[in-house]
């Protein structure tokens, strides 16, 4: 494990209330320009980001804990990325892989073979965001199955277009009066130990699979698509036994599995992939995010005879693989490796988990501290039961972004914060930034 230095102080700084005027300015501009249906966390404007930290456009700088929704966890501006896009660009930005192909694509593939889990022979398929990625997915599975359904779960996230908003499951914001949707879905219940009575992983799975057995039946099954830890839906981690039992089964009835990591992917949760924590190893996985240090990148590696079964051209887009999206990549991946970014997100972990479950022991707004490695969320209820606390949570959340520390919330419920930091960042400023994300929870619990 190297030593990170950093390009920007690794700081908090408030100079103004938040947004300051620079942000504020820019605000108005973006309302007369961008369209409302687009949000943002943050009510300040980037200027610059690096590490651990994101400075707006006034001079305040933010603890991120964030990452963009996973995506820098080498961080924003990693020199071993800035470098390989620097390089690129400044030969090539764009070829089309479909047009004129070039190496840095079939690097790409060659490394996600690698690094994915499992040893049977695999191809890759180069794209440019998450729900991209699990199209191409599902469509690789129907075609070779020669079957249409595909099984998606409670609380699922897999994108904002037209098919992946179908296997999504939260309507509001996501879906709300943008169907029809795609046909051919099929939701089942997923394992969610805090609000199923703790129902283990084995016997979980056993009563989503005979819904499906009765509801779709097996042989009509393309794919199952599910997140090893689910992400927008609330951080949920299945019991032990859930994902492999699935996974099983859907080998035994010639069922395309499907793992989601887009979120969970590249080194998030300890492993390079967080079906590597149960040995599941998957017939296709979606990957992005933490991909490319930033660049939009995605790509699904699976099976060869999968993926090998589609005829050529039935796979591809304009900019899928952009080669300097692949240098990035490349780059990002030698950084995760040389900084050992998974045992930095592990220490991540039990760093922030030690002291959520220590503030749990006194605050019984906090139905459950839960997580793996960098992927961490603490889910709030009303004291006593498990009755979900949006309010508190948005809260916690305002606070926290207040005193200059940048949270996502998410879940179903709207009522789980969830902290997805740099895997790069500095352990002084993680508990910094837990510090203040404690303290917000003590004070709008007292
Ligand atoms: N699959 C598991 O987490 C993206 C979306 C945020 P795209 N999650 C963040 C938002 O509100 O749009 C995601 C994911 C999983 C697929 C996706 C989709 O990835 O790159 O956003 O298309």
């Amino acid at each position: 494990m190297t030593e990170i230095s950093y390009r920007i102080p690794q700081q908090r700084v408030l100079r103004t209330a938040l947004p300051g005027p620079r942000s504020q300015e820019l605000a108005v501009r973006r309302k007369a320009a961008v369209a409302a249906g687009v949000g943002s966390t943050a009510p300040v404007y980037t200027a610059d980001a690096d590490g651990g930290v994101i400075v707006d456009v006034d001079g305040n700088a933010l603890i991120d804990l964030a990452a963009g929704i996973a995506v820098t966890s080498v961080g924003a501006s990693h020199p071993k990325v800035i470098a390989a896009i620097k390089d690129q660009a400044e030969r090539f930005t764009h070829t089309c892989f479909m047009v004129a192909p070039y190496e840095g694509y079939i690097e790409v593939a060659e490394q996600l073979a690698a690094l994915t889990p499992g040893d049977h022979e695999k191809r890759s398929v180069l794209f440019n965001s998450g729900a991209e990625a699990v199209e191409n997915a599902i469509k690789v599975a129907r075609l070779a199955t020669g079957r249409p359904a595909v099984v998606a779960f409670d609380h699922a996230y897999h994108g904002r277009t037209n098919l992946t908003m179908a296997l999504t499951a939260k309507s509001m914001p996501y879906k709300q009066n943008f169907g029809p949707f795609a046909p051919e879905v099929y939701r089942m219940p997923m394992s969610y130990p805090f609000r199923d009575g703790g129902q283990d992983g084995a016997s979980a799975a056993r009563e989503a699979i005979t819904r499906i057995e009765k509801q779709i039946g097996a042989t009509s099954v393309a794919a199952i698509i599910i997140e090893p830890i689910q992400g927008e839906g609330g951080f949920i981690v299945p019991a032990p036994g859930f994902l492999p039992a699935l996974a099983d089964w859907a080998r035994a009835n010639g069922v395309v599995f499907i793992a989601d990591e887009v979120q969970t992917g590249f080194a998030r949760t300890g492993d390079w992939f967080a079906c590597a924590h149960e040995g599941v190893v998957p017939d296709i996985i979606t990957m992005a995010k933490g991909i490319a240090g930033g660049m939009p990148l995605s790509a699904i590696t699976g099976r060869a005879d999968l993926l090998d079964a589609v005829h050529p051209g039935g796979l591809g887009g304009t900019y899928g693989g952009n080669p300097v999206a692949c240098a990035a990549a490349l780059a990002a991946i030698d950084a995760i490796r040389e900084h050992d970014l998974n045992a930095r997100a592990r220490r991540i972990g039990e760093i922030a988990l030690t002291r959520f479950r220590a503030l749990a022991q006194q605050v019984p707004a906090i139905g459950e501290v839960r997580g793996r490695g960098a992927m961490l969320a603490l889910e709030f209820v009303r004291p006593g039961g498990t009755e979900p606390d949006a309010a508190l949570t948005a809260a916690i959340a305002a606070r926290c972004l207040e005193q200059g520390v940048l949270t996502l919330t998410c879940g179903t419920f709207g009522n789980v914060i969830r902290l997805l930091p740099p895997l790069v960042i500095g352990e002084d400023l993680l508990n910094e930034a837990l510090d203040v994300l404690c303290t917000a929870i003590g004070d709008l619990t007292a």
